[in-house]
């Protein structure tokens, strides 16, 4: 495998000096550039573009060409478990990803099983190896998987949820249940994931991204202790290097000691935590990965940068241990000569903060 050029983003997470604060962007490859809707369009759909490891692969290195940013993140989806497991994941127009197979039993949860991952997902561990050899040392390859909350929110109510009636029900009232079916997701991630790391990937993201969504208690229980058995399960070093893994929870901010705890390397910070709080928090346990509200890119330039400036601030000084990132995922609407700014502006602006 070819030397690795710029190794920033894994040295950050590993608590390392760096020159600069190391830069990516949640769905950095997506919507709001022109040329994705463009093979988007061409695909047909979603699923074949991440279906198809040549098209997953240019679609990975896309905003790789426009901006300078220090780590590429594999183009998949989340719910390709849940596919693999044979729920029939679509996506309707307008609507987002639907599920043709709901879990609604125990009977249903009783059905399913681990899938291979070198048939079922083979397509992913492809897309993972063709863009290794792509991207030829540029900037580390991160892998993902959704956290088990967050895949059987999708996997019970069918759907995106805006109140998260069925899951939520079906925990509170049957929660043996529903932590059969965590667990049966929580072995599918460790295999998933371990197979990324196999195939190539260079570092580990996992999404709870509903995990926000719980009290405390149900939050320990029903997500955060099945994240911490993935972090034990996984394979932390591979090709001579360790895989640094990341761990967010959207909407965690009052959780952030019991995430650092879990063995991640760094931990993920939505735009409602003040970053320079968690810092002293958990910070000298943990990289922190974050946090610009997504929507100041529908901000002018200027603003951006600005903006920029006080996330960079409110980290303040030390030679390593932020990734800058947005809080959540970038929006499909935003000008894409905004990223070059934000890109640019982390870059240029940090550089005082590593002296
Ligand atoms: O029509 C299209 O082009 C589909 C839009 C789309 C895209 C671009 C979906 C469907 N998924 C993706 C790619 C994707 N999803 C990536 C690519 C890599 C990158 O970041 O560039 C990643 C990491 C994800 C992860 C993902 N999918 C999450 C976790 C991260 C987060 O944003 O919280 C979640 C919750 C999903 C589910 C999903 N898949 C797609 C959509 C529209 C959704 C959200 C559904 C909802 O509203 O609940």
């Amino acid at each position: 495998m070819s030397e690795l050029k710029n190794d920033r983003y894994l040295r950050a997470l590993l608590g390392q000096p760096v020159d600069q604060t190391p830069v990516w962007v949640m769905r950095q490859a997506g919507r709001y550039l022109p040329e994705y809707r463009e093979i988007r369009e061409k695909a047909g759909d979603f699923m074949t573009l991440c279906s198809t490891p040549d098209l997953a692969c240019e679609v990975t290195l896309q905003p790789l060409h426009r901006y300078d940013l220090d780590a590429a993140i594999i183009f998949s989806d989340i719910l390709t478990i849940p596919d693999a497991m044979g729920l029939g994941l679509h996506f309707v127009p307008g609507e987002g990803p639907k599920f043709k197979n709901i879990i609604r039993s125990a009977a249903d949860i009783a059905k399913l099983g681990v899938p291979d991952m070198e048939d079922n997902l083979r397509y992913v561990m492809d897309a993972i190896r063709i863009t290794r050899r792509e991207i030829n040392g540029k900037v580390p390859l991160i892998g993902f998987s959704g956290s088990p909350w967050t895949l059987a929110c999708y996997m019970v109510e069918g759907g995106p949820s805006k109140d998260f009636a069925k899951v939520k029900g079906m925990m509170f009232d049957a929660p043996l249940q529903m932590h059969a079916l965590l667990d049966i997701l929580a072995k599918s991630v460790i295999a998933y994931l371990n197979a990324q790391i196999a195939a190539g990937a260079q570092s580990i993201m996992l999404f709870d991204t509903w995990g926000g969504t719980l009290g405390q208690s149900n939050y320990q229980q029903f997500s955060l202790s099945y994240m911490q058995q993935i972090l034990a399960g996984l394979t932390r070093e591979n090709d001579g290097r360790v895989v640094p893994v990341t761990l967010f929870t959207k909407g965690g901010g009052q959780w952030l000691e019991m995430m650092a705890d879990t063995g991640a390397d760094a931990v993920g910070l939505d735009w409602t935590t003040d970053i320079g709080s968690a810092r002293q928090r958990i910070g000298d346990k943990v990289t922190l990965q974050g946090n610009m509200d997504p929507c100041v890119l529908y901000a002018s330039p200027d603003r951006v940068e600005q903006e920029v400036a006080n996330v960079l601030a409110g980290f303040g000084e030390g030679k390593t241990g932020h990734v800058f990132n947005l809080g959540h995922g970038i929006h499909p609407t935003i000008a894409p000569e905004n990223m070059t700014r934000l890109v640019d502006s982390v870059h240029r602006l940090s550089e005082r903060y590593h002296k």
